[in-house]
């Protein structure tokens, strides 16, 4: 059985341009060209954002975002909104507005308190930072998550277009399955956005209104308990219901990570469920499979079918059976310091406690460069100004952690 699956993925991946690579047993590499210094620790980091002054903002799951010097200096941001802080809920992303020189503005993506739970939500306030400082004026909430409830895997990433007018948004699924593939529900989900939050032009069903009432179902505990799951009860949007008009692509679970790439191709990770981490590149209108397909299986060990059973649902480029847990996804930009990774994607794995490099071809390919074990669970690597790496550990207390090259002494 397993030697005939073998066979056919093999068969496959040497006729289809497309098909995917499972680079899940990938072996970590000890020997690391770069330093890790720990400069200071956090209560539960989730995200870091440069300014072009070289200073971060930090958020903190548990609610708090900082501004921080890379000496680790912290000044607390006043006027950041409340949040539900609840297991993978909390305050999440934090963004640079790509027009930051003129509006300083700053979007953050958080879990909003609200009816037996959370809801996602993207903001945007500006930044009004001193040496001493810091506090967001006018913060607005410009899209949220309806309708509310339980569940974690929020999602919650956020990449500007490169021409910077639009935002796409990572939507996760809220651990409730068959809802990624609602058209009328925002959950499993990349939204593409105006700047304001609002369904972007261009977008495949923009101008179209979803259904204004859907059905609430228990949490699920696993793809075949979603098939039956019972209705609860219902929700009515309190105005139109924009969903249809926000999608960009459908299908996804648990996406942390998203990023243009220095070519323009937007690229997302997203958790599988047991196995099936996936490297995807997004493209408009395509569906991603969750939860139809996955090379992972449920937690009861129900298999779930193969990607490559249904051909209209788009696939993978990479996979990770067993999984990393992906923490995010960055492209680096940087000539001087890592020259010899100008180009490349970094992807955090949570549960590998790694560093993942990714080479991309520029054409829709990629490919498995090393696995650095960095011995943490890095939730975010971020590449600073000068062209170095910061990086946060998911722990509390987690590191915020710099990484500079090697000096070699030869
Ligand atoms: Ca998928």
């Amino acid at each position: 059985m397993k030697l005939a699956k073998a066979a056919l993925l093999f068969t496959l991946a040497s006729v289809a341009a497309w098909a995917q690579v499972n680079v899940g047993e990938q072996k970590s590499e000890s020997r690391l060209p770069f330093t890790m210094t720990t400069v200071t620790t956090f209560e539960l980091p989730w995200r870091l954002a440069f300014l072009p002054d070289g200073r971060m903002l930090i958020t903190e799951k548990i609610g708090p975002v900082w501004l921080v010097s890379q000496q680790g200096e912290k000044i607390p941001v006043d006027n950041t909104p409340a949040v539900y802080w609840q297991r993978q809920n909390g305050m999440l992303g934090v963004f640079v507005s790509p027009h930051y020189a003129t509006d300083q503005s700053i979007y953050l993506t958080y879990v909003e308190p609200g009816d037996y739970g959370g809801g996602l939500a993207l903001g945007r306030g500006k930044l009004n930072a001193t040496a001493t400082s810091a506090k967001l004026d006018n913060f607005e909430v410009l899209w949220r998550q309806m309708p509310k409830g339980k569940g974690g895997q929020e999602g919650a990433q956020i990449a500007f277009s490169p021409d910077g007018q639009y935002l796409f948004l990572t939507v996760g699924d809220r651990q409730r399955f068959t809802p990624a593939q609602d058209p009328d529900q925002p959950v499993g989900k990349i939204l593409r956005l105006t700047l304001d939050g609002k369904p972007a032009p261009g977008n495949p069903d923009f101008g179209k209104i979803g259904a204004a009432t859907i059905p609430l179902i228990d949490p699920p505990t696993d793809t075949e308990a979603a098939k039956t799951a019972k209705v609860v009860s219902t929700y009515t949007f309190p105005g139109p219901n924009l969903t249809e008009a926000e999608t960009w692509t459908s299908g996804h679970r648990t996406p942390y990570g998203m990023a243009f790439s220095p070519r323009g191709e937007l690229w997302e990770v997203e958790h599988g469920p047991r196995g099936g981490d996936e490297l995807n590149l997004i493209e408009k209108g395509k569906n991603y499979g969750w939860p139809l397909v996955s090379f992972g299986q449920n937690y009861n060990g129900v298999p779930i079918p193969n990607p490559d059973s249904r051909p209209e649902l788009a696939m993978p480029v990479l996979y990770w059976v067993p999984v990393i847990a992906p923490g995010n996804l960055m492209f680096y930009r940087g000539t001087q310091t890592f020259p010899q990774w100008n180009g490349s994607g970094f992807i955090s794995g949570l549960l590998t406690k790694s560093l993942n490099r990714i080479v991309f071809d520029g054409h829709g390919g990629a490919k498995a460069a090393e696995r650095w074990d960095v011995g943490r669970r890095i939730r975010d690597v971020e590449e600073s100004p000068d062209g170095s790496l910061w990086m946060l550990e998911d722990a509390n207390p987690g590191a915020l952690i710099h990484v500079t090259p090697v000096i070699t002494a030869h």
